[in-house]
């Protein structure tokens, strides 16, 4: 077995359990995806560091004096019931990759550090791209150490606890900055497949928003309230997700999901007194999620003044549309070239680190095929040849943009 398919193998006994992974930042599980990577990184003697919000960063030295560092890298915590190769292929193919320099003894001019973001999934603590977006100053690190999960644990305090928390012995990375940035990942998406070609080069990464939404109104006894005197908070909340299911297929070529939903006090012969949930909006272009938001607003007013309750709705994330780096991608299809490979551009509806690194310095992302398209499902999926050809494209273009980026 290859080492990229072994180690992926490895990673994913972590957090597992008969519904897929489970593994969320600062738990048990994802602090031993950390301690599992630190291990690997130590037994080839490349230098360690951490930051404060717990990204992890393994350096293999460039040849070149104060060069800024080619950073490659991607994520190792899940969605619940996640899979085992979202986020994790492109850490471990960048320590692979990281590796195969050294095995055909090829030097670089810039250090290249195999990077671990901490939280990209956002599926603990209310902030997708959690580590990215502190790492490039997007969000402010101790907004990020104040947030707090659904129990009321905050991010800094699981962090600073031995089972759940930063590693001990690795020092504070102090160089922050950047030549330029490689994510390797799975497309998560048909593309790739259908076309039956195993590599992509992405073009952009769809623009996202996030938004949590509260509905208030009165709980009461379920056979005794009639129905024009109630505040139903669910019924209420039904109608809004409806609105922006709509919104989102007016508007074409985007897409919404409703992917949290809890009700107070959630009993069968209670009116909900309380509903919240989330609303996660997608598109290539702003103007089509202004479109959904602007859907979501005017659906939130209307119900508080037809039905009694009172709503409202947090926008807690929105990061616009992030175009790739030409000159990155064209070094990145060069390098695919020199291998005697084939690619094609793909967009990608799934958000990545990418997307953060993109505003600090040239970013460049490359796809795999996921088998049926499908991610974020325990099932999925990439076949063992297409995980070790991207692994390949990979050191090849860490090799290219080398050339050119000082
Ligand atoms: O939500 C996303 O698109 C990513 O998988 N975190
Ligand atoms: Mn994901
Ligand atoms: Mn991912």
């Amino acid at each position: 077995m290859s080492a990229v398919v072994d180690r992926l193998a490895t990673l994913a006994q972590l957090g597992s359990h008969e519904n897929g992974i489970d593994r969320a930042l600062a738990t048990v599980q994802e602090r031993a995806a950390r301690e599992q990577f630190a291990a690997w990184a130590r037994e080839r003697g490349y230098a360690l560091a951490q930051d404060t919000v717990g990204n992890l960063f393994a350096r293999r030295s460039g040849l070149r004096e104060g060069a800024r560092c080619v950073l490659v890298g991607s994520h190792l915590d899940t969605v619940p019931t996640g899979g085992a190769f979202d986020g994790a292929y492109g850490v471990v193919g960048a320590l692979c990759a990281l590796e195969a320099l050294d095995a055909r003894s090829i030097g670089t001019e810039h250090p290249v550090e195999a990077v671990a973001w901490a939280g990209e999934e956002g599926a603990r603590f209310p902030l997708g791209c959690l580590g990215s977006s502190v790492f490039t100053g997007a969000y402010e690190e101790r907004h990020a150490l104040a947030l707090r999960d659904a129990s009321g644990t905050s991010l800094g305090e699981a962090l600073a606890s031995a089972e759940t928390g930063l590693l001990e012995g690795v020092p504070m990375r102090e160089d922050a900055r950047l030549a330029a940035y490689l994510e390797l990942h799975v497309e998560q998406g048909p593309v790739l497949e259908r076309e039956g070609i195993a590599l992509g080069i992405v073009t952009a990464i769809a623009g996202q928003r996030r938004y949590r939404v509260t509905v208030d109104g009165s709980s009461g006894h379920a056979g005794t309230v009639p129905m024009a005197r109630r505040g139903d908070a669910l019924m209420s909340a039904a109608e809004i997700v409806l609105a922006v299911e709509r919104a989102a297929l007016v508007a074409g070529e985007t897409v919404v999901t409703v992917g949290t939903f809890a009700v107070e006090p959630n009993a069968p012969n209670v009116i909900p007194g309380r509903a919240t949930f989330s609303v996660d909006v997608r598109a290539a272009d702003d103007a089509r999620i202004d479109a959904v938001e602007g859907a979501l607003r005017t659906s939130t007013s209307d119900v508080t003044e037809r039905r009694r309750v009172t709503a409202s709705v947090e926008r807690l994330e929105s990061r616009a549309p992030a175009p790739m780096d030409p000159k990155l991608r064209a070094a990145v299809a060069r390098a695919i070239a020199s291998i005697g490979e084939r690619a094609i551009d793909v967009p990608s509806g799934a958000g990545h680190d990418a997307m953060c690194l993109s505003r600090v310095a040239p970013a460049a992302m490359i796809f795999v095929p996921s088998i049926g398209g499908r991610s974020h499902v325990a099932q999925e999926e990439t076949a063992p040849r297409d995980l070790e050809l991207g692994v390949e494209a990979l050191v090849a273009s860490i090799v290219e943009v080398d050339k050119f980026v000082i």
